[in-house]
């Protein structure tokens, strides 16, 4: 397979004003036929060919302006159509067979159950006919339906139902898209749904209709996400000023789904996982992904589909901004603060993983051979930091100027990453060159902090270094442009007043310092006393930070910085220490730590969900990322060590958090209510922990919950406990109740693979045999394999590589049905040059493997390859 490369980028020689489909869709296979107008780019020459791409795909038929082509008119290749002599203006239809049952990689047009759903980006539509597949090509879309009447009653594709008519048992319903689009953005569904409608009123007093369309045992599950939708257009006219701009805005939830869903123009596409939800069946963690999703995929309308990318590398273009302000959404809906706490857990456990191995690359990257490859945490979570710093430069009405001008002088267009960041900066007049090396460099750049306070001057001196690590293909990278967020603290805990030299390094509004250099000292002066350092306070860049405070000062920090994302990183780091500590035998809590977190526990003033995050271990995954050589059993041991610890000496401080959180009025799907259950439900997995009580508390939880998230949590605290034999009956009861409900078994499959009781080789490859298991579906594919080698670390990484064979057997079974799956449960064995060298051999080993299987797929290539350079 070849790479592709940025810099061979070229405009299209032929544009499409119109795109007209017809699908016929019959049980053994599905035709379709289009009626494409062209029109050549004036720029390309006047013998330039026309090349369409397509895949899998049976030809029947060409005509070019009504004339039928033979053989020799064009070429024909695994990928490609070219035809060799096209005029200026043309109009071309295609007639092609796709059989969508049997295509089990869901790209295109695929069969989920009983109906038919599409999946176009990134390059899925050359998958249904033969098409210029390009984001930068972009044509109004006319879509004829015809099927089986009876059987498939809801038809839907983009834009507004224009007709709908049935004639000899069979219908045929006729759709148009007045918004030009990419093909990626195409979307057909057929099936027997129901839907659960609503309405919204926009800013400008449009009446739009808005449906879930779901399979009929679902349709109790339709409400949140209503909810969630309304929320989002709403939070996007008064945030950003964006309207939506249809009659009607569709969603339907599909159980075999490769993402977390799809933002097609006015007809969204979701996994079912992450948008179906009822108290009885959903944690609230379910709630705040569908929440998160919903609105991720509506802001999109604005943010990808009226501003679309030019090309596949401006992937983040869309992505990175999108996410970033699904993440505002979030954060306004529950607690700022502990959304920032989940989005650098992600960056750090994840996203600096990846920044460390063999696939690292920049938020814009410049080449790949397959483009699903590169849905990574780099585009989108690293992309959305990258905007959420660009937000701190130019403060809340900056960036929202930027964002106007962004939307209104690239409406309709496909655009790249330079053109975004143009916009800011013609819009704010600030010169944001050196920012967009963010965009090109690769790698996680670490800052270097050294202080030194000056009693007699009451000066303090902060001295910043930065580098960044090599990454694949680049090496001496030159110094980003850092926001870095800081307080300074006094002895009281109170924020001193910050007069910095040189002064214009200092942003007062967002109390950010700007290192814009590989190093630079900064003195802060009218300091009568020496403060307390919080630095990158609000994770204010993607950067790790290597600094030497104190135990105490940390300490002190967890206790008073006002800065609550600060507070959280304050208490990881000891943590952090303690864990290093019982790696080495020696860890004890000291009676000032114990008070502080005892003290944590027992205050009401408090978000709730915030204390839980502060009482909580960093994960084993979060660990090994702090370390220089990871050893995950080691990992493992003093983690639990420490959790051990901690459970015993605030054992009665977490049965009265308990208590006092322990509530028996009806489930709601609320922010306070969700924080209280999160902190409760953190304090029982600890109080299990102690003692008998605990246990029992957690059986009776169980039991008597009106909901998932306790039954769950109290299910998971079990399972965690070592009580070997009640976690099985509890297990074995949860099946019983729930094996009906695909999206509670899941969880329970979930719950079991990646725990380190339940999640041995052996009971996974049962799990892989059990009834409720199928290979077919992404998300159980995920709950089994994804939980395994992710969070079941310990067995994941047995010494004798039993844990990567059940992977790589996966890998290559998937391999051949889902290429797309595959290549994504590959990452935990390209981390193997990370791990203390006996496993690191023992896992390229299995790389190895792969790469000398026959026919490997593009994406599995691609992985496997780059990680053994
Ligand atoms: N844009 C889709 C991603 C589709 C990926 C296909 N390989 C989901 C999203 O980011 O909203
Ligand atoms: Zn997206």
């Amino acid at each position: 397979p070849q790479a592709i490369h940025l810099q061979d980028y070229r405009a299209p020689d032929y544009w499409l004003d119109a795109t007209e489909l017809e699908f016929d869709l019959h049980e053994d296979h599905t035709r379709v036929d289009s009626r494409l107008t062209f029109r050549r780019n004036s720029a390309a020459a006047a013998d330039a060919p026309l090349l369409l791409n397509g895949q899998g795909l049976e030809l029947l038929s060409i005509h070019l302006n009504g004339t039928l082509l033979d053989a020799q008119d064009y070429q024909l290749d695994e990928e490609s159509l070219t035809i060799t002599t096209v005029p200026a203006e043309f109009v071309l239809e295609v007639s092609v067979r796709i059989d969508p049952a049997a295509n089990t990689a869901l790209e295109g047009l695929y069969r989920s159950g009983g109906m038919y759903c599409t999946q176009c980006e990134a390059e899925g539509f050359r998958r249904i006919t033969y098409y210029p597949d390009r984001p930068d090509v972009m044509s109004v879309f006319t879509t004829h339906i015809n099927a089986d009447a009876e059987q498939y009653p809801v038809l839907l594709s983009n834009g507004n139902k224009v007709a709908d008519t049935t004639e000899g048992g069979r219908r045929r319903v006729t759709w148009h898209d007045p918004h030009k689009k990419p093909a990626y953005l195409f979307a057909l569904v057929a099936g027997d749904l129901l839907v659960k409608e609503d309405q919204f009123t926009t800013m400008s007093g449009r009446n739009v209709t808005l449906q879930i369309f779901v399979e009929p045992r679902n349709i109790d599950k339709t409400e949140y996400a209503l909810d969630a939708l309304k929320r989002s257009m709403r939070w996007d006219e008064e945030v950003y000023g964006r309207e939506y701009d249809l009659d009607i805005f569709m969603i339907v939830a599909v159980d075999d789904f490769n993402m977390g869903a799809m933002e097609n123009k006015g007809l969204n596409i979701f996994n079912s996982s992450c948008v179906l939800a009822n108290p009885a069946t959903a944690t609230d963690t379910a709630y705040q992904r569908i929440e998160a999703i919903v609105a991720h995929e509506y802001f999109h309308n604005w943010s990808g589909n009226r501003v679309t990318c030019r090309d596949w590398f401006q992937l983040s273009l869309k992505e990175g901004f999108t996410v970033f302000r699904d993440a505002c959404f979030s954060a306004d809906m529950h607690s700022a603060t502990v959304k920032r706490i989940e989005d650098a857990n992600i960056m750090r456990t994840v996203q600096f993983a990846e920044d460390s191995g063999p696939m690292a690359h920049p938020v814009q990257p410049d080449s790949f051979i397959e483009i699903s490859n590169f849905y990574t945490v780099t585009i989108y979570e690293k992309g959305a930091e990258v905007v959420g710093m660009l937000h701190k430069i130019l403060g809340k009405e900056g960036f929202r100027k930027g964002t106007d001008l962004y939307f209104e002088r690239h409406d309709g267009q496909a655009v790249t990453i330079h053109d975004f960041v143009q916009a800011l900066q013609d819009a704010n007049k600030v010169d944001l060159t050196l920012f967009k090396r963010w965009y090109k460099q690769a790698g996680t750049p670490v800052v270097q902090v050294e202080s030194h306070y000056d009693a007699t001057a009451q000066q303090l001196h902060l001295t910043l270094r930065q580098h960044c690590p090599d990454t694949p293909g680049q090496s001496n990278k030159l110094p980003m442009w850092i926001p870095v967020q800081l307080g300074l603290i006094g002895s009281n805990g109170d924020d001193l007043p910050v007069q910095v030299s040189p002064a214009n390094a200092w942003t007062e509004a967002s109390q950010v310092l700007h290192l814009t250099e590989s190093e630079q000292t900064f003195v802060f002066s009218g300091l009568a006393e020496e403060p307390r350092l919080s630095l990158l306070r609000d994770f204010s860049a993607p950067v790790k930070v290597d600094f030497e405070q104190s135990d105490e000062d940390l300490l002190f920090l967890l206790q008073h910085d006002s800065d609550g994302f600060n507070r959280w990183d304050a208490g990881q780091r000891l943590m952090l220490r303690w864990i290093d500590r019982a790696r080495a035998g020696r860890f004890r809590l000291a009676a000032a730590e114990q008070q502080a977190l005892s003290a944590l526990l027992a205050d009401t003033q408090l978000d709730p969900a915030m204390v839980a995050y502060l009482l909580n271990l960093p994960s084993e995954a979060y660990i090994a990322e702090f370390s220089a050589v990871i050893d995950p059993l080691a990992i493992h041991s003093a983690r639990r060590q420490v959790q051990q610890a901690l459970a015993v000496a605030l054992a009665s401080d977490f049965a009265a958090c308990y208590q006092r959180l322990h509530s028996t009025a009806p489930y709601q799907p609320q922010p306070a209510a969700m924080a209280a259950r999160s902190l409760k439900n953190l304090a029982l997995s600890y109080w299990v922990k102690s003692s008998a009580e605990g246990m029992e508390q957690a059986r009776r939880q169980y039991q008597q919950a009106d909901n998932m998230t306790d039954q769950m949590a109290a299910l998971v605290a079990l399972v965690n406990s070592g009580e070997r034999v009640q976690a099985e009956a509890l297990l074995a009861d949860f099946w019983q109740r729930w094996q009906h409900d695909p999206l509670v078994v899941n969880q329970w499959l979930a719950v079991q693979a990646g725990s380190a009781e339940f999640g041995t080789v052996e009971q996974v490859q049962a799990l892989l045999q059990h009834e409720a298991f199928d290979w077919r579906n992404p998300n159980k594919v995920r709950s089994v394999l994804g939980a395994f080698a992710n969070q079941s670390l310990v067995n994941f990484h047995r010494a004798d590589g039993a844990g990567y064979d059940l992977l790589t057997d996966a890998v290559l079974k998937l391999n051949d049905s889902n290429p797309q799956i595959a290549a994504r449960l590959l990452t935990p064995l390209t981390r193997w040059q990370r791990l203390v060298p006996a496993a690191g051999q023992v896992m390229k080993a299995r790389l190895q493997r792969i790469k000398e299987h026959g026919s490997l797929s593009k994406d599995v290539y691609e992985v496997v390859s780059k990680s053994l350079i």
